[in-house]
């Protein structure tokens, strides 16, 4: 018989209780590491760190709270973040020894230390369920490393039980087993087994910790910026938007509200991660072919007589009948005034504008000069500050135009150029370099697939073709004859209108189509086109049962 014991590493019971330890505090970094990294997609307030230290302070009574406060006296808070640091550290420690000796129990502490999380970041002011997905996915993975470090522990703790055992009988004991260890119960812990518990903790706990600690800086920089932000109060339009008069919305339930609230606004972008941009440092400059390069700060952005436009957004991407369209209250500068001051040299024609994140959007120069086009450098949107994924504390909003070519967010500089030199992100990406928003019409309600009863049906939606504006709008059913729709009031050429077609819907399933007629006389074609290279063509029709 012949047994390979190579040279033993010490394991006593209470280095097995000291490593399990070591375990649980690894697994709660990890569930604070991963909540961290995650924030980063879900935001800032995601984070659970703050969200349960601001948790204890919302629960604690105000005895403990003033007798915090009188010990600590202003340091009250890093004192409370210090012994919260301190009850992780002994309570995850002791979650370790418990799933050691008594699992799942351990793993059970772990996981209501992340549903503590969960509470705390889903209960903080301005946080939705969404933010609480880190704490989840956070809580999971510590569950996990915890579980699968302490089987590893088990496991070196057994190789090393078997060494031992076989150190100490003489018989079969080599030479190079240190006799007294062995007798002493030290001895023998495999090489293998004892990397693979180490290698799980100490990387899985370095990891955590680095990651974490990079996501918290960049989570702590735009919870910083989100808290900027609620503090600014923009200024009073020079040239205020007229209230929405009540002809241009149709009261019908399931129609796209005639202004967007923000908080429902269609989002695109290429930021993985929203831009944090401080706007006492923000600047914007105009550079390129100019006479003078303007150079401008939020401050004086703000100084500026700005002026509010109701406008309608909309992306190239937006399929046949999709949503990617929203209509909101702008508060801004027309960029034309400030091109006035730079002066563009002869032979331009785009301005490429750049964000803070990289993207561009080249848009024509004669466009954003234009004194009938309302093309914005905005800072406000339904009455508040820009939102921060809307492109906080600047963004451009040009009326006409796809958002590619034209709404850049977070913007910093203005370049006026020529289209023959420069490109617009998505221009070398398969898009085109102009892009002039498309006639379009949308049915909103009933529901592609809805039953409705029969009798009259409001069949309603919105039609748009910013800067140019709708004439009219027709509804067939079953390739039946078109009916003319009834449309809201227009308020300007650069927003959607509402329009309802009351049908006498019979029983059956039948198919709805709409297309829409533009103020210069030319309709919707029915020949369906994707959105790439310059926008969707056709008419949007859904099917309805009528019982
Ligand atoms: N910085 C930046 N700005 C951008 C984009 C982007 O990817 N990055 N996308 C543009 C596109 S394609 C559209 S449709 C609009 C969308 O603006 P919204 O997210 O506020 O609706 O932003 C534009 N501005
Ligand atoms: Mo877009």
């Amino acid at each position: 018989m012949s047994i390979d014991i190579r040279p033993v590493t010490g394991l006593a019971p209470r280095a097995i209780g000291g490593w399990a330890a070591f375990a649980g505090v690894v697994s709660a970094a990890v569930v604070l590491g991963v909540a961290e990294v995650v924030s980063l997609v879900v935001g800032a307030a995601g984070s659970p760190l703050f969200a349960v230290g601001s948790l204890v302070v919302d629960l604690a009574p105000p005895a403990v709270k003033e007798f915090v406060i009188a010990i600590f006296g202003t340091g009250d808070k890093a004192a409370l973040l210090t012994l919260m640091g301190i009850l992780i550290v002994v309570i995850s420690a002791a979650a370790g020894v418990l799933e050691l000796r008594r699992p799942p129990f351990g793993v059970i502490v772990i996981g209501i230390g992340g549903v503590i999380a969960f509470i705390a970041v889903i209960t903080r002011a301005g946080a939705t369920g969404f933010n609480g997905i880190a704490a989840i996915v956070g809580g999971v993975a510590g569950v996990v490393v915890l579980r699968l470090s302490i089987e590893r522990l088990g496991r070196w703790k057994r190789a090393a039980a078997i060494a031992a055992a076989i150190a100490s009988t003489p018989a079969i004991a080599p030479a190079t087993a240190t006799a007294a260890g062995a007798r002493a119960g030290l001895s023998a812990g495999p090489p293998l087994e004892r990397r693979g518990f180490l290698t799980l903790a100490i990387v899985a706990g370095a990891a955590s910790v680095v990651a974490g600690t990079g996501a918290r800086l960049i989570n702590a920089t735009s919870n910083r910026v989100a808290a900027i932000r609620t503090k600014i109060t923009l200024p009073k339009a020079a040239v205020p938007a007229n209230p929405v008069p009540a002809g241009a919305t149709i009261d019908v339930p399931g129609i796209s509200s005639f202004v967007t609230p923000n908080a429902h606004f269609y989002r695109i972008d290429t930021a993985l991660q929203v831009p944090s941009v401080d706007p006492d440092k923000w600047t914007l400059k105009i550079t390129g072919m100019v006479e003078n390069e303007v150079s401008l700060s939020f401050a004086e952005l703000l100084a500026k007589p700005l002026e509010e436009h109701l406008a309608t957004l909309t992306c190239v991407s937006n399929e046949v009948g999709g949503d990617l369209i929203g209509t909101a209250l702008w508060l801004g500068y027309p960029i034309r005034e400030l091109l006035a001051k730079a002066v563009p040299k002869a032979g331009a024609d785009m301005v490429l504008s750049t964000s803070i994140d990289g993207f561009t959007a080249g848009t024509p120069l004669s466009v954003l000069q234009d004194a009938g086009t309302n093309a914005m450098l905005a800072v406000g949107m339904n009455g508040e500050a820009l939102p921060l994924e809307h492109g906080f504390p600047v963004r451009m909003v040009v009326p006409g135009l796809y958002g590619y070519v034209s709404a850049t967010k977070w913007v910093v500089e203005l370049k006026v150029t020529k289209f023959s030199e420069d490109q617009g992100y998505w221009t070398p990406r398969g898009w085109d370099a102009k892009g002039p928003i498309k006639l379009a019409s949308r049915i909103d309600t009933p529901l592609s697939g809805a039953s409705v009863t029969a009798g009259t049906v409001a069949i309603a939606g919105v039609a748009w073709e910013q800067h140019v504006g709708v004439k009219s709008v027709e509804v067939r059913v079953d390739n039946g004859p078109w009916a003319k729709a009834t449309l809201a009031d227009s308020i300007s050429a650069d927003t959607w209108r509402q329009w309802v077609y009351r049908w006498p819907a019979t029983t059956g399933s039948h198919k709805i189509e709409v297309r829409a007629t533009d103020a210069s006389g030319s309709t919707q074609r029915q020949t369906h086109q994707p959105p790439a290279p310059n926008g969707s063509e056709g008419w949007h029709s859904i099917m309805v049962s009528v019982t």
